[in-house]
C-alpha cells in the first residue's frame, strides 16, 4: 500500500476497533434491560465505512444518519458525550434531546444527523451551497443507505448539487438491506453509484469492507471534490451483520449468505493484512482492543454516574431567542374580570401608518425593499426559489424585479423545481451560517417541502439541545380569488403553526409585509414568511430603509369597543370592510391583525378581548383544525370570564377552493360573513 500511511492506516484500525467495542457494548447493555432505553441501530459489519469519513478534513461537514455511530466515533466524537446521549443523560452531546438517532455533534461538524431517511442530501446541498458560497476549502460529506436511494429527495439533491457543482461527497453505504427489505427488492437496476452518472458526477463502487480500498477511493474522490470538480458519489457494498436494530431478530435473513459475509468481516480481514504487512504485530493489536474496551467502559461508567436531564428541560431549546410572551398558556380559566395593564390595551400599529413616514408603495414592492435592504446589510443573505432571478410572469412592481440584476446570480439563485432540496437548501445553508432566504412558489407545495421545514428546520435547534440554530427564511406565496384552483390556492398555516419550532407570521399591508420580513430573515429560527399575491398590487405607505416589526406583536388595525374580530393577513382588510359596514349601524368593531400566527401575541388578543368582551375571529383557511381554532380556544380557556357572548369563528368552509369565479367568491369569506357573526353576538 503506497498511498495510505502506516500512520493512517492504524487510524483506521484503530477506529474500526473503537466502533466495534462500542456497539458491542451497547448490544450487551441493550440485551441487560433497563441500562438501555429506546432502539439502537449498529454497523456490526460495516466499520470499513469509517475509512472514508478519515479521508476528509476536520473542517469538513459531515451530515449523518440514523447509522451513525460509526461515522460519529471515526470523526473523533468524545465517547464518553456520545455514550451520554445515547443514555439519555444531561451529559449527553445534546443534553439528552437527541438520543441515538439523530446525534448532532458540533465538535466535529457533524451538524444535521437525520433519523428520516433521504433527508441528510437536501440538507447537505445547503452546507456545501454555503462553503461554495463562502469560497471555502472545505466540502460536506452526506452518508446515506441503499435504501434512502429510493427517496425524492436524494435524487432532487444530487440533481441541485450536479447542476451547481456543489462539493458535495455523496456516500451510500449499501448494505444490501432497507429495513427487512433486501437489495433486490428496493433498488432497481441494483446501483446507486450508477444513478449518480446521471446527474452527471463521477461515481465509484468498492468493496465496502476493504478499508484500504474505501479510504483511498475515498480520498481521491475527495481530492477532486475539493479541487472544484463538483460533488461525486462513492457506493460502499458491505453487509448488515445485524438486524435492522437490535429488536430486529433478523428472521428474514439467509443464515448462509450471513455467514458467507463473516467470512468477509471488515476487521478481520484488516487486520490479517495488516498483520502479514507488518505494519502492526498481533501484540499491537491486542493493544488496540484493549484500548478500546478501556475507553468504552469509561464511557458507560460516565454515562451512567450522569445525571438525568430535569423534566422541565423538555421545554427548552425549542427556539434560539425566546419568545416574546408576558404570560405563558394556562389551563383553564382566568379569574373573571382579572384586570389588565392599561399599555397592554393597544398595540401600536408600525409607523407605517397611513399619514406616516414612508412613500406608498405596493406590497410586491414592499417585499422587494425588505430583499434589498437584506441583501445590502449583511452577505450572508442569498435568495433561492424556482423563478427568483428570471420570472416566466416578469413584473416591474413584484418582489423579486431588479434583485439579478443589482446583486447577481451568487446571491439570486435560480433552482430547479425541487421543493425539498430547495427547504434542504435553506436548512443546511442556515445551519452554516447563512441567512437564506428560499421561497416556495404557492402554498400548497409547502407539503413537498414540508419535511425539511417540519423535522429538520423546525427540530435542529432542538435535538442539538440548543448547539444550533437555522435562521431560515421561507417565503410562502398564498391567496384565494386568482382562479387557480385549489392546487396553486390552499392556505396552511395552520399545519406549520403546529410545528413547534417554526415561526409564521403573514403581513396584511405592504409596511407589515416589509418589516416582518426583514424581521424574519435576521431572526435565530426558522420563520415561514406568507405573502398574499393580492396584496402585492395593495398600495400603503412603506417606511424606508431597514424599519421591522418584530415578530410576536400584533397590531390593532382599527379600534373598537363593541366586539373583537382578529384576523391576518389579505383577511384583514375583509375585517375592515366588515368594520365600516358595522359603523353605519352604531356597532364599533376592533380589529386586531395578528401579523404574527408563531409567537402568538396573546396578551394583545386577551387585551381587546377585555375591553370589548366579544371575539370573532376570521381567516380565508378553512375552517376545521384551522388557525382561528386555537385562538378560539385561547380565548375560551382563558378570557372566558371577559366574554358577553361565545366565541365564533369566521371561515372558508371545509372543502377545496374551487375553480369558477362564482364559486371561489362563495369560498372566500367576505365582509357580510363578519357582519353577519358580529351581529349574533350583540
Ligand atoms: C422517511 C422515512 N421512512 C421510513 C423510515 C423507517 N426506516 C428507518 S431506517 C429504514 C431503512 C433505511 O434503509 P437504508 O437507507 O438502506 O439504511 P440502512 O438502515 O440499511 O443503513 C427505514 C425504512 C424512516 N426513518 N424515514
Amino acid at each position: 500500500m503506497e498511498t495510505t500511511s502506516v500512520r493512517l492506516r492504524r487510524k483506521i484500525l484503530r477506529s474500526m476497533i473503537l466502533i466495534r467495542a462500542f456497539e458491542d457494548r451497547l448490544t450487551a447493555l441493550a440485551r441487560e434491560g433497563g441500562r438501555l432505553a429506546g432502539i439502537q441501530i449498529l454497523s456490526v459489519g460495516q466499520e470499513a465505512g469509517a475509512a472514508a469519513v478519515l479521508a476528509l478534513r476536520d473542517e469538513d461537514v459531515l451530515v449523518s444518519n440514523h447509522r451513525n455511530h460509526a461515522h460519529l466515533l471515526a470523526r473523533g466524537t468524545d465517547p464518553e458525550a456520545l455514550m451520554a446521549e445515547i443514555m439519555g443523560k444531561a451529559t449527553g452531546v445534546n443534553r439528552g434531546k437527541s438520543g441515538t438517532l439523530h446525534l448532532i455533534v458540533p465538535e466535529v461538524n457533524a451538524l444535521m444527523t437525520s433519523t428520516v431517511v433521504g433527508a441528510g442530501p437536501p440538507m447537505a446541498v445547503g452546507a456545501g451551497f454555503a462553503q461554495q458560497y463562502r469560497e471555502e476549502a472545505s466540502i460536506t460529506a452526506v452518508f446515506f443507505g441503499d435504501g434512502a436511494a429510493a427517496e425524492g429527495s436524494v435524487h432532487e439533491a444530487m440533481n441541485l448539487a450536479g447542476v451547481w457543482k456543489l462539493p458535495l461527497f455523496f456516500v451510500c453505504e449499501n448494505n444490501r438491506w432497507a429495513g427487512a427489505q433486501r437489495l433486490e427488492v428496493h433498488l432497481a437496476g441494483g446501483s446507486v453509484a450508477a444513478r449518480a452518472v446521471s446527474y452527471g458526477m463521477p461515481a465509484e463502487t468498492v468493496d465496502g469492507n476493504d478499508a484500504d480500498a474505501v479510504y483511498e477511493t475515498a480520498a481521491r474522490l475527495v481530492e477532486g471534490i475539493r479541487t472544484g470538480g463538483g460533488p461525486a458519489l462513492l457506493e460502499l457494498q458491505t453487509y448488515r451483520m445485524h438486524g435492522h436494530s437490535e429488536a430486529d431478530p433478523q428472521l428474514y435473513v439467509d443464515p448462509d449468505e450471513l455467514e458467507a459475509w463473516a467470512l468477509r468481516d471488515p476487521i478481520q480481514r484488516y487486520v490479517a493484512r495488516l498483520v502479514e504487512e507488518e505494519v502492526l504485530s498481533a501484540s499491537d493489536v491486542d493493544t488496540l482492543r484493549r484500548e478500546a474496551t478501556r475507553t468504552v467502559e469509561q464511557a458507560v461508567a460516565f454515562a451512567e454516574r450522569s445525571p438525568e436531564p430535569l423534566p422541565e428541560g423538555a421545554l427548552e431549546d425549542v427556539w434560539s431567542r425566546p419568545l416574546r410572551r408576558a404570560r405563558e398558556p394556562q389551563e383553564g380559566r382566568r379569574p373573571r374580570g382579572t384586570p389588565r395593564a392599561p399599555e397592554a390595551l393597544s398595540v401600536p400599529r408600525p409607523p407605517s401608518t397611513p399619514g406616516g413616514a414612508g412613500r406608498r408603495l405596493v406590497g410586491g414592492q414592499a417585499v422587494n425593499e425588505a430583499l434589498a435592504v437584506a441583501m445590502e446589510l449583511d452577505e450572508d443573505v442569498f435568495l433561492a426559489g424556482e423563478g427568483v432571478g428570471v420570472s416566466i410572469h416578469p413584473n416591474p412592481m413584484g418582489p423579486i424585479h431588479g434583485l439579478l440584476q443589482r446583486f447577481g446570480s451568487r446571491r439570486i439563485r435560480d433552482t430547479p423545481v425541487s421543493e425539498a432540496a430547495i427547504a434542504g437548501l435553506g436548512v443546511g445553508a442556515a445551519t452554516l451560517g447563512l441567512k437564506p432566504v428560499v421561497e416556495v412558489m404557492f402554498f400548497p407545495f409547502v407539503t413537498l417541502a414540508s419535511d425539511m421545514l417540519v423535522n429538520h428546520a423546525a427540530k435542529l435547534h432542538f435535538l442539538s439541545g440548543g448547539r444550533t440554530s437555522v435562521p431560515l427564511t421561507v417565503r410562502v406565496k398564498a391567496g384565494i380569488g386568482f382562479q387557480s384552483g385549489c392546487q396553486h390556492s390552499h392556505n396552511l398555516e395552520a399545519w406549520l403553526a403546529h410545528a413547534p419550532g417554526l415561526k409564521v407570521v403573514w403581513g396584511s399591508n405592504p409596511a407589515d409585509m416589509k418589516g416582518l420580513l426583514l424581521s424574519a430573515i435576521f431572526d435565530p429560527d426558522p420563520v415561514v414568511v406568507v405573502e398574499d399575491l393580492g396584496l402585492y398590487r395593495v398600495e400603503g405607505h412603506v417606511p424606508e430603509g431597514d424599519v421591522r416589526v418584530p415578530l410576536g406583536e400584533a397590531s390593532v388595525a382599527r379600534a373598537g369597543n363593541d366586539v373583537t374580530v382578529a384576523a391576518y393577513g389579505a383577511a384583514v382588510s375583509t375585517a375592515l370592510q366588515a368594520a365600516d359596514a358595522l359603523e353605519q349601524e352604531g356597532v364599533s368593531v376592533e380589529v386586531l391583525d395578528l401579523r404574527s400566527l408563531v409567537p402568538l401575541d396573546r396578551d394583545a388578543v386577551f387585551a381587546s378581548v377585555t375591553r370589548t368582551g366579544r371575539f370573532v375571529m376570521l381567516h380565508d383557511a378553512t375552517r376545521f383544525c384551522g388557525f382561528g381554532a386555537e385562538v378560539a380556544a385561547m380565548v375560551a380557556e382563558e378570557a372566558f370570564g371577559e366574554l358577553k357572548a361565545p366565541v365564533r369563528r369566521v371561515a372558508a368552509p371545509d372543502a377545496p377552493v374551487p375553480f369558477a369565479v362564482s364559486q371561489e367568491r362563495f369560498h372566500k369569506p367576505g365582509p357580510e360573513r363578519v357582519v353577519a357573526a358580529v351581529r349574533s353576538l350583540l
